[in-house]
């Protein structure tokens, strides 16, 4: 059995998460970045790409339900729906639970969807086929120049601040993202790991923060990201995202979702963050 050592280009050189890797499934440098689709001991299928863990079979659900449900469920309707990033599916998939009328997902590298789809099918469970969804292969900096459409929530699922992604955390592209949200419009970002990645959340606070009155910070667990800390920052025009329980059951019911990490307890207590990072940013 080989160990593969997996680093992180973004987390000081010195830490290391090591996984047993069964079997490599995929590999390929596509236009954009390294793919990787390994077998692994622990978390089953793991998508790498350029050294990074993207997602993994058996702790998905932490990331993608979170950065889902949670501007989901505090929209009272949402219906149609931006997903910039989330090639692997894994996204829409959640989504789809809410019945939107549109999903157009945005996704740079074709060789993610389709290797993905291929070797890592129960992430996205086919969801891109889905009638209301419409997948382009693009760059979501440009499809949000040249698209004239708007959405209830928009979902930036993005790799880390560098390379392909950094202009995914910049405030032009957040401005972008605010003209293209309706008037009560909410959007969510994967805003890194607050232990390894403090200035990024930083700044990533500080712009939205510029552009739209309701600006939250929450956190989920996720064993296989850099510290297994992660936060995701939710920009509101109008919806705040603290919302009584029973509300968020009744949503829940009515549009009949299931899932496995998210719950009306932990979309509120998600929002307690710790003291060091309260300190800095102002929630
Ligand atoms: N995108 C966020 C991944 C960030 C992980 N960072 C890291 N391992 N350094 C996940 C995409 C899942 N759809």
């Amino acid at each position: 059995m080989n160990n593969i050592k997996f680093f992180d280009k973004y987390t000081p050189n010195t830490t290391y998460l090591s996984i047993e890797v069964k079997d490599v499934i995929y590999s390929k440098s596509s236009k954009y970045q390294k793919i990787y689709i390994l077998d692994t001991e622990d978390f089953g299928k793991i998508l790498v790409l350029d050294e990074s863990i993207q997602t993994t079979e058996m702790d998905e659900f932490h990331y993608h339900e979170m950065i889902v449900h949670v501007p989901l469920l505090t929209h009272p309707n949402p219906k149609k729906i931006l997903i910039i990033g989330g090639g692997d599916g894994g996204c829409c998939k959640e989504v789809l639970k809410h019945n939107p009328e549109k999903v157009v997902c945005v996704e740079i590298d074709e060789e993610v969807v389709k290797s993905c789809e291929k070797y890592m099918p129960m992430i996205g469970e086919n969801s891109f086929s889905n009638q209301s969804v419409e997948l382009k292969i693009d760059d979501g900096i440009k499809f949000v120049e040249y698209d004239n459409n708007k959405f209830d929530v928009i979902i930036i699922d993005s790799t880390d601040p560098v390379e392909i992604a950094e202009g995914l955390f910049s405030k032009e592209f957040y401005s972008k993202i605010y003209s293209k949200l309706e008037k009560d419009g909410i959007m969510v970002c994967q805003s890194e790991s607050p232990f390894f990645h403090f200035e990024t959340l930083k700044k990533v606070r500080n712009y939205l923060n510029d552009i739209f009155p309701i600006v939250k910070t929450y956190l989920s667990y996720i064993p296989t990201y850099p510290s297994g800390m992660w936060s995701f920052t939710l920009a509101s025009k109008k919806y705040n995202p603290l919302i009584p329980e029973e509300i968020i059951n009744k949503r829940l019911k009515e549009r009949k979702i299931n899932s496995k990490y998210y719950n009306a307890e932990i979309h509120n207590s998600a929002f307690s963050i710790p003291e060091w990072i309260k300190h800095e940013i102002i929630t």
